[in-house]
Order: C-alpha cells, then sequence, then structure tokens
C-alpha cells in the first residue's frame, strides 16, 4: 500500500510528458507542409547486381540423338542402306541425304569418294568415318588466364542468333560447376538486351555489370572485369550487340571491346561467335565474314533442335577450319552441349 502510494507522483509524471508528446506530435503532424517528392538518385554509371542465390535446375532427360531428331531425320533413308558393294542407286541416296542436311558440296564430294570403293564395314559406317574426318581434331575451351589475370569469353554474331541466351546457358553450367561468373551487359543497344541478361544472371546466380541503355560496351566490359578481378571471380562473360547501322560499324565495334577486354586484369581466351544452324548457308558467310574481323576462337551453333540441316557443322568445320565448340538444343539453361564430334556422328548415323 505505501509502494503503491509512492509511485504516484512518478506515475503522474509519465503521464503528463508522454500526452504532451502526443499532442505536440499531433499539433507537428497537422502543420507539416505536404512534402515535396523526392528527386530521384542519378543512376551510376555502371549499375550492379549483387550475386543472386543460385537455384536448382533439373538435369534434361532427352539424348542428343532426340534433340537432333530433325536433322537425324534427313539420315533416315541412309541408316537404311545396307550391303557393303555400293551401287549408283545407293550413292544417290547418300548424295541426296547429305546435300539435303547441309554439309556442303565439299564434304560430299569426299564422303562420296571414300564410298567408290565399296564400303566393308556397311555404308552408313563408312559416311560416319568420312563425317568425322571432316571434322577439326582440336577444339578445346580455355576456361582460365594466366596468373593473375581474368579470363573473359567474348560473344559475337549478327542480331537474334543466340548470343544472349547462349551466355544465359553457359552461367548456368559454369555455376553448376561451382564457378563464380560475372556477366558483362554489353549490348547497350537496347535497354531490353541487359534485361533480358539480368534475368539469365539472376537463373544462373551469377552476378551483372550493366549500364544505361546507349553507354559505352568496352566501359561496361572493362567494370564486369574490374569486378571480377576485385571479387576473385572465375570467369568474365561479355554480351554484344548484333546489331550496328553497318557490319563494318558492327565489327569496329567488336575489336574496340576486345581491345578493352584484353587490358589491364582482362584476357580474352575465347572469342565465341555464335551463329543460328537454321540460316543454313548464311551461318557459314557470318562466319567467314567474323573469322576474318574478330580473331574468332570457336563457334556456338544455336537451334540445332529446330533444324534438319545439322550438317551445317560439318561445313563449317570443314571449309572455315573453326572449331564448333558448343551446341543450341533448345531454349532452356540445360540446352547447351559441348560439342563431342564422336557423339554428334553418332547421334546422326547410328542405328
Ligand atoms: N530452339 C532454340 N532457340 C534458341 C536457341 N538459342 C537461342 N534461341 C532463341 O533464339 C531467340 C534469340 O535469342 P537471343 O539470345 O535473344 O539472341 P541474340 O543473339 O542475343 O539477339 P540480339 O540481342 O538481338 O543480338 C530467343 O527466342 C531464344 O530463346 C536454341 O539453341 N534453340
Ligand atoms: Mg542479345
Amino acid at each position: 500500500m505505501i509502494a503503491a502510494v509512492d509511485l504516484w507522483p512518478i506515475l503522474a509524471i509519465v503521464v503528463v510528458v508522454g500526452g504532451a508528446g502526443t499532442l505536440v506530435g499531433t499539433r507537428r503532424r497537422f502543420r507539416r507542409p505536404p512534402a515535396p517528392p523526392p528527386t530521384p538518385a542519378p543512376l551510376p554509371e555502371v549499375l550492379v547486381t549483387e550475386l543472386a542465390p543460385r537455384p536448382t535446375i533439373a538435369e534434361p532427360e532427352a539424348s542428343l540423338a532426340q534433340r537432333l531428331a530433325r536433322s537425324r531425320g534427313v539420315f533416315d533413308r541412309l541408316r537404311g542402306l545396307s550391303g557393303t558393294a555400293v551401287d549408283a542407286e545407293q550413292l544417290a541416296v547418300v548424295e541426296e541425304v547429305l546435300l539435303r542436311s547441309d554439309v556442303g558440296i565439299a564434304t560430299t564430294d569426299a564422303v562420296m569418294g571414300a564410298l567408290a570403293d565399296g564400303a566393308p564395314q556397311g555404308i552408313a559406317a563408312t559416311v560416319r568415318g568420312a563425317l568425322r574426318a571432316a571434322l577439326v581434331p582440336e577444339r578445346a575451351v580455355r576456361t582460365t588466364a594466366d596468373p593473375g589475370r581474368v579470363a573473359v569469353w567474348l560473344f559475337v554474331g549478327v542480331n537474334g542468333v543466340g548470343k544472349t541466351t547462349t551466355i544465359g546457358k553457359i552461367a548456368a553450367r559454369e555455376t553448376r560447376e561451382g564457378h563464380s561468373v560475372v556477366l558483362a551487359a554489353g549490348d547497350t543497344f537496347r535497354a531490353a538486351a541487359a534485361d533480358q541478361l539480368a534475368q539469365w544472371a539472376e537463373r544462373a546466380g551469377a552476378d551483372l555489370v550493366r549500364a544505361a541503355e546507349g553507354a559505352d560496351p568496352g566501359s561496361v566490359v572493362h567494370d564486369a572485369i574490374g569486378r571480377a578481378a576485385s571479387r576473385g571471380a572465375d570467369l568474365v562473360l561479355a554480351d554484344t550487340a548484333g546489331r550496328r547501322a553497318s557490319s563494318t560499324n558492327l565489327l569496329d565495334e567488336l575489336a574496340k571491346i576486345r581491345r578493352v577486354a584484353d587490358r589491364g586484369p582482362g584476357q580474352v581466351v575465347e572469342t565465341l561467335l555464335v551463329v543460328d544452324a537454321t540460316t543454313g548457308q548464311n551461318a557459314l558467310s557470318q562466319a567467314r565474314e567474323f573469322q576474318a574481323a574478330a580473331a574468332v576462337s570457336g563457334i556456338v551453333l544455336t537451334k540445332l533442335d529446330g533444324t534438319a540441316r545439322g550438317g551445317i557443322v560439318v561445313a563449317i568445320e570443314r571449309e572455315l577450319g573453326i572449331p564448333v565448340k558448343f551446341v543450341g538444343v533448345g531454349e532452356g539453361p540445360h540446352d547447351l552441349v559441348a560439342f563431342d564430334p564422336d557423339a554428334f556422328v553418332d547421334s546422326l548415323l547410328e542405328p
């Protein structure tokens, strides 16, 4: 009782002070002029997206032969040929199949030459051997740079061939293997290109360096390399625009990006030309043009799932000597295959 009475003065002070506080707060609230709209902070030259947590992606189930079903379909008649003595009718079938599959005239002639003396192992096996011989022997993919430098892969190619999608797939593949990857949104030609790459970065759990539309692509790549170096990341994958006023401008721009990427800590260890297999011989002429100007170290042949002309792989390798390093077989993160010539030829010719 005595204790309760003693507390009264303290309670009274608390009530008075609290009430006054509320009153002041209320009056302030009523008096405050409407707040001016916040001025947006200026965008930094280069925006950086933090590393996203790595999602789990289900493994694909389809075999290469299933993914290349259309191209394999063209070889149905050839696989059906039997016997070891090759007659004129069979030769005509082989020739037609090879030309339809887009392996090119030079390879078709080479295969016909191989069949001229008969096919002791069978026609399909002989064709298999001749196609295999037309493919380049060396196709190592370099993922590491010299000590103290950052490995950069530069992706080049005309618009719509699948550069950004391929970068997304490779980022997913690399992060799955425990590597840290920085994506450089070097296609500053349109804002949507960086948004598309940002989606892939999130999906793959990769870092992204991007800039506003119209920014200098070289500076984006430069900043991505700086970021990779400071974080000790394993690989920078640099996207580039497929569009410019002319192909000369496009190739000049790529040369500039390459110079920047190959300076300081950066080292371009792969320049991958992305070409769309569904464009057939057009892919070949693009490869020829870029090869001369962009020091291409390998080709990514996309959309092989969507064409019956898978033989274009052989045409590119035989006629240009550039190794196909990856093939795209769909639009998902798993739909990229490191090109294996034996598996490829088998997928067309094995029973
Ligand atoms: N079926 C199939 N579609 C693919 C493959 N690779 C890419 N694509 C699709 O092709 C379209 C173009 O791909 P992008 O990656 O945007 O091409 P890009 O070269 O970056 O194009 P630009 O940015 O305009 O230069 C998209 O719809 C992709 O999903 C593939 O291997 N198979
Ligand atoms: Mg793109």
